[in-house]
């Protein structure tokens, strides 16, 4: 069954490395497996792109960015409209990609490719709504604006939990806004980004669009490397951990060039004495577990009002107890596995050293016997100040934490690196304000009555502190992809000067 699919999807048995996007792509040198977590078996395997690949994609992805920037941008945008349409049609055999090569169960699959479906359609509308301000001059007879003209070429590193929103986030507004995009997939989710790309082929040519979305695959770091080194990358859009985060950063910022940054979270929700937990209970099982808390706005970290505590485990306990656990294409299932071996090793050694600390396993923490990465979701009783608690383990652990007054609660959400996503349950609405007022959540998404993970595509997404500082997505995100220009024209006869300088020349 899988073989078809692949094959449906345009996906070999041994792929190339990279994609020039005008239908042609490159063998690579070399080549590296793409392996499903949930058996252990290679799926397919991929050419590693080389000098070469890399070489031929920047130069078609320069060349298209100068004759797509000169396409008027309503008209980028039906480019993007066919491409929504295309991925509607295959959003079936996509998602059982996405859960074959990444492991998240076959509903949150589906998600994600919603998810590009719904960045596609904002980003269709936005084609049309790229606009400037007009400014009062403090001259006469002048007249100020500004304009936002396309940036150039985009590159994009994306990491394996969301091996194709993430992408389409970037890649679908760049595109309306002018730019092309070099887009370099985990290593971890290759086949993922080659039937997105095959798409692309199919779609491209017809808009003029040859080259505006190009693909290099490789399992070695040195390629994302040469991307934060190359000064034909205008804007580099990473998303993974944040000690990645700081090296491509700096990378960037040596050649001063623009970058945007969306690294671990380390996310909190507080329940509050007047949470209602018919909402809180299901929020915090699926934050924490969801994607096998593998998704950068996973719940971490239970920061829980003493009064509510024993309550609010026994019922995550209970809930943790039936989750179903196993083979993410069975449509009762609720966690998947972990992406690999190496994903395992991570999650047993948080455990130990939560227990090693003091901590409390209140539920799960068990590895599961293979094949696949399967492991138990965990609960563990923490404290926020333990090194553990203050890094992000891309696995489903949950860290409770008490608290005893709600200004400690707030104290306790911000107390880590990281600032991505929040959440606070209570029906109190001085506390909900409190929580969204600018001394309250520290984080780039600050929820009430819901959870810190499944943000919405129409809001800006990303985060502070370790974060990064990027966002993605919706709202104006779309101003990163663009550079503003300053427009100011005299249309009189006489050359004031601002600041009211007086500069007469002598002479008469
Ligand atoms: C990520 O994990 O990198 O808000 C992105 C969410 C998803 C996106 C997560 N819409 O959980």
């Amino acid at each position: 069954m899988s073989a078809d699919l692949l094959a449906r999807l345009g996906i070999a048995a041994v792929n190339p490395a990279a994609a020039t996007g005008d239908g042609a792509w490159r063998a690579g040198t070399g080549r590296f497996d793409s392996v499903n977590p949930a058996s252990g078996v290679a799926l397919a395997a991929i050419g590693r792109a080389g000098d070469d690949d890399y070489a031929a994609v920047l130069e078609a992805a320069m060349a298209a960015q100068k004759r797509w920037q000169q396409v008027p941008a309503p008209r980028r945008g039906l480019f993007v409209r066919e491409l929504a349409d295309a991925l509607r049609a295959v959003q079936d055999d996509l998602a059982t990609l996405v859960t074959l090569e990444t492991g998240k169960i076959r509903a949150e699959g589906l998600g994600e490719v919603r998810e590009m479906i719904d960045i596609a359609d904002f980003a269709v509308g936005l084609s049309r709504q790229l606009y400037g301000l007009t400014l009062a001059s403090e001259r006469p007879q002048h007249r100020m604006m500004e304009q936002w003209h396309p940036l150039g070429v985009v590159g994009c590193i994306t990491a394996f939990n969301f091996p194709l929103a993430v992408w389409s986030w970037n890649a679908f507004i760049a595109a309306v806004c002018g730019d092309t995009v070099v887009w370099k997939p985990s290593p971890k989710a290759p086949l993922c980004a080659i039937a997105v790309q095959r798409i692309v082929d199919r779609i491209a040519a017809r808009h003029g669009a040859d080259g505006v979305f190009t693909l290099l695959l490789a399992d070695d770091p040195a390629l994302g490397r040469r991307l934060a080194e190359d000064r034909r990358i205008a804007l580099l859009s990473f998303t993974g951990a944040s000690s990645v985060g700081r090296d491509v950063a700096a990378r960037v910022a040596a050649r001063l060039g623009r970058c945007l940054l969306e690294c671990s979270g380390n996310n909190a929700v507080i329940v509050d004495t007047a949470a209602d937990f018919q909402l809180a209970v299901p929020a915090i099982v699926f934050g924490a577990i969801g994607t096998a808390g593998q998704r950068c706005t996973s719940t971490r970290r239970l920061i829980v009002a003493a009064a509510r505590r024993e309550e609010l485990v026994a019922r995550l306990a209970h809930a943790y107890g039936q989750l179903r656990i196993g083979d993410p294409l069975q449509p009762a299932t609720l966690m998947g596995p972990l992406i690999d071996a190496e994903a395992v090793a991570a999650y047993s050694a948080a455990l130990d050293e939560a227990v090693a600390a003091g901590g409390r396993v209140l539920a799960g923490g068990r590895r599961l016997p293979g094949p696949g990465y399967f492991v138990e979701p965990a609960l563990v009783a923490a404290e926020n100040a333990w090194p553990v608690v203050q890094r992000e383990t891309f696995a489903p652990i949950l860290y409770v934490i008490e608290y005893s007054d709600f200004e400690q609660a707030i104290a306790l959400n911000n107390a880590v690196p990281q600032g991505l996503s929040s959440a606070l349950f209570t029906l109190d609405l001085r506390r909900a304000e409190r929580f969204v007022s600018a001394t309250g959540s520290d984080c780039g998404i600050a929820n009430v009555n819901l959870g810190t993970s499944g943000a919405e595509i129409g809001g800006a997404f990303g985060g502070e502190k370790d974060t990064g500082g990027g966002r993605e997505a919706g709202s104006d995100a779309w101003k990163s992809y663009m550079r503003r220009q300053t427009n100011t024209i005299n249309w009189g006869d006489a050359l004031p000067l601002a600041q009211g300088i007086r500069f007469e020349l002598g002479g008469d």
